[in-house]
């Protein structure tokens, strides 16, 4: 009888939660919530990072300091003489959700990505300042599937795992126009981080936990792990997030949240012989590391197309803590808007 009551109530407060703005975490993260059995979702979602100045592992280093760094590419120039001064990457992701059964989802995204980052390039010999140039490059960037699976349910917490697979499917041959340290404009490979993607294949496995203080409380810890599995002549090293945030919810159609996130990168692993700019993004070791920031969000519920409540949610998020690896820009500002419909 005890164990009837506990269903009764679980299937309330799922259904309950289900089409309340808390039901789903905070916007910047990913496969935190399952469907009940043949529902399905589709999201989208922009978001807006940027990235400026510079670190020399964890600490900040001026231009004047970098221009005395060995090139390891070549002697022609000596010294590193090409500095990324601000960077900014939009993203679009659409996803798709759809639940067979109760203890199993099924996710799928698709990201576009776009990057931009302005440079200072100075001259070989005499090391002045000969002015400054542009580097862009825009693709779908990868395709992701996964299974999300219910591990344990319980009356406030609620555990469920994940496994599925990243293909990074953008250009990583994009050339762009750079401004030489000898003065002149050479149409070259981009560097590394310039790239739309590596072609490489990356398992996903993940585990969340929700934790339902009460109606208005909701804490939720995830980890998740991106392994490279299969690639080309080099690819962005092995990831590991982990995000720990808390939701209050004001309404039904309205809560608020905080989140930290951890994140950590191994190095690039191989290389590519023709990326040989004097520049920091052009080594593969000036890649990776460990970074941690907090996020500040809303999700909202309102009506604006037939069927269901349309879900809407914003994060800002702001880098805390850059331990990169060697020389790399700093994490500034990051912004998520996301829409989400079920069906
Ligand atoms: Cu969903």
């Amino acid at each position: 009888m005890r164990s009837i009551h506990l269903i009764i109530l679980l299937v309330f407060s799922i259904s309950m939660f289900g089409s309340q703005a808390i039901g789903h975490a905070p916007i910047g993260v990913m496969a935190d919530h399952m469907h009940k059995k043949g529902e399905s979702m589709i999201s989208l979602k922009a978001s807006y990072m940027k990235m400026k100045s510079n670190s020399l592992d964890g600490s900040s280093i001026s231009d004047s300091e970098i221009l005395v760094i060995d090139n390891p590419h070549s002697n022609s120039p000596v010294k590193l003489s090409v500095i990324p001064i601000k960077m900014s990457m939009k993203m679009l992701t659409l996803g798709g959700m759809y639940a067979p059964s109760d203890d199993v989802t099924l996710m799928f995204m698709t990201m576009f990505m776009d990057k931009s980052m302005n440079l200072n390039t100075y001259h070989a010999m005499t090391r002045n300042n000969i002015g400054s140039f542009n580097s862009s490059s825009s693709d779908l960037s990868g395709l992701s599937f996964s299974a999300l699976v219910k591990i344990d349910e319980q009356d406030k917490s609620r555990w469920h795992g994940e496994i599925g697979l990243k293909f990074s499917v953008g250009d990583k041959n994009e050339k762009g126009k750079v401004l030489t340290p000898m003065n002149t404009n050479m149409e070259m490979i981009l560097p590394y981080g310039m790239q739309s993607g590596d072609e490489s294949v990356a398992l996903i496995i993940g585990f969340t936990n929700l934790y339902t203080l009460s109606d208005e409380h909701v804490f939720g810890n995830q980890i998740r792990f991106f392994k490279n599995i299969s690639s080309k002549e080099w690819h962005y090293g092995d990831k590991t997030y982990f995000d720990s945030w808390y939701q209050y919810s004001f309404s039904k159609n309205f809560s608020i949240s905080s989140r930290l996130r951890l994140n950590h990168q191994k190095e690039i692993s191989g290389l590519d012989p023709n990326i040989t700019a004097p520049i920091q993004t052009s080594i593969t070791s000036n890649y990776g590391g460990f970074t941690a920031e907090i996020g500040l969000g809303f999700n909202f519920l309102t009506k604006i197309f037939p069927g269901s409540e349309d879900r809407l949610a914003l994060e800002i998020i702001n880098s805390i803590i850059n331990e990169k690896n060697g020389l790399q820009m700093k994490d500034k500002t990051n912004i998520v808007f996301g829409f989400q419909k079920s069906f």
